[in-house]
């Protein structure tokens, strides 16, 4: 790809959660590492951001954090020039003064909506399309996606290599979890299980005590573990609380910078996840998954969930495809896991297979840090 002199700006709201800037860090990272691009990050709750990245000085105005440029988003907006490209994540709204100065420019900037990740077949259609218009300045939809046609997913280069190379290295693995403080429970399936409050995890952490097999779940802190405590009977976990019961020991983690939490869902035997980033990492991490997806109004988020369980199951055989279907309608509709996760077991080696097939046959797609700046390169 051309050398290209240009600044972007990326604009990220933290509506909640760690997903907003977890998928805006990482994409302003890549654009200044592999395709040398000034960025910067305006970022409206460094606190969030600092869980992600403890370097980050929740004080500073404007620090540089592996070469990009991380601005606190001021609520009272202060003059500053248009970039080049201008990103505004999930749809937040542009500080009007910046929008001016997006306006005055003498070529105005590439100005994008980088959307939420859906496996719909719409998004195809809507990918790149121009959405509203502020004086001269045309926005345009970017949507991240699955299929061709979309604009793809965040994917680093030579992340895969990396990841493989750490799975074919028990000894690299053995460390990086004694850094953790994790010690696997010996001939225990390791599980990560990052989620929202969910009714339906009593009922898979009974299934996996009453198990003759050992399972070992790596819980990071955040929004289940109050599900986690009332199963347990305990009160306020932290991280490096370790809790056996039966067949199944449950253990507290910190909430680790990104790379580490790469490294951890490479290490686990299966992945439960959340959101959209965490989503799109299992799925680089090659091993089988668990989507909790994210909640939205009038239940649309369960025909996000359909779509992507119609395309990540194609390939599977009819019972494995039910089973892994199954556990994740219950586990998203809150019900009962534990039979669907007795028959998900059944097709383990199938599933194992499958995971590692998704992940190269949606590696043959361009990275969305790519695409984005390919899509610049069109339009320019
Ligand atoms: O945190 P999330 O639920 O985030 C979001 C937001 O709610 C957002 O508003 C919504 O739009 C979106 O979901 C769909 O889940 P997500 O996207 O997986 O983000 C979590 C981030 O936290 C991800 O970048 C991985 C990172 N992470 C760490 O860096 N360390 C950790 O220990 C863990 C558990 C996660």
């Amino acid at each position: 790809m051309p050398e290209l002199n240009t600044r972007w700006d990326i604009f990220c709201t933290v509506v909640d959660n760690f997903g907003d800037i977890g998928v805006t860090w990482r994409l302003a990272r890549q654009l200044v590492a592999e395709h040398g691009l000034d960025v910067r990050l305006w970022v409206d709750d460094l606190r969030a951001f600092e869980r992600l990245c403890p370097d980050i000085d929740v004080h500073a105005g404007q620090q540089w954090q592996e070469g990009v440029d991380v601005r606190q988003w001021p609520a009272d907006w202060l003059p500053t020039d248009a970039a080049d490209v201008v990103i505004a994540a999930f749809a937040c709204q542009l500080p009007g003064a910046y929008m001016d100065a997006m306006a005055a420019r003498e070529k105005p900037p590439l100005w994008m909506n980088l959307d939420y990740l859906s496996a719909e077949d719409w998004v195809i259609g809507c990918h790149g399309l121009p959405s509203v218009k502020y004086k001269n300045v045309q926005k345009i939809f970017f949507f991240p996606g699955f299929q061709k046609g979309t604009g793809g997913l965040l994917r680093e280069s030579g992340l895969l290599e990396r990841r493989r190379q750490f799975q074919q290295r028990p000894e690299a693995q053995r460390l990086f979890l004694r850094g953790l403080g994790i010690n696997p429970v010996q001939g225990a399936q390791l599980i990560s299980l990052f989620a929202y409050e969910n009714a339906g995890l009593a009922s898979w952490l009974d299934v996996m005590a009453a198990d003759s097999a050992p399972t070992h779940v790596l819980v990071p802190e955040g929004r289940i573990l109050g599900d986690v405590e009332r199963w347990l009977g305990v009160e306020s976990m932290a991280a490096g609380a370790v809790h056996v019961r039966s067949s199944v020991t449950v253990q507290v983690l910190p909430f680790v910078r990104q790379d580490q939490y790469d490294q951890l869902l490479w290490c686990c035997d299966f992945n439960a996840v959340r959101g959209e980033d965490s989503f799109v990492r299992a799925q680089w991490a090659g091993r089988p998954l668990l989507w909790h997806i994210y909640r939205q109004d009038e239940d649309i988020h369960l025909d996000k969930l359909d779509a992507f369980l119609s395309l990540y199951t194609k390939g599977l055989s009819a019972p494995a495809c039910e089973a892994i279907s199954g556990l994740w309608r219950a586990w998203n509709a809150g019900h009962d896991v534990s039979a669907h996760w007795l028959t998900t077991r059944n097709h383990w080696p199938e599933l194992q297979k499958h995971a590692e097939a998704w992940c190269l046959e949606q590696a043959l797609q361009a990275d969305l840090a790519a695409a984005l700046v390919q899509f610049y390169l069109n339009w320019i």
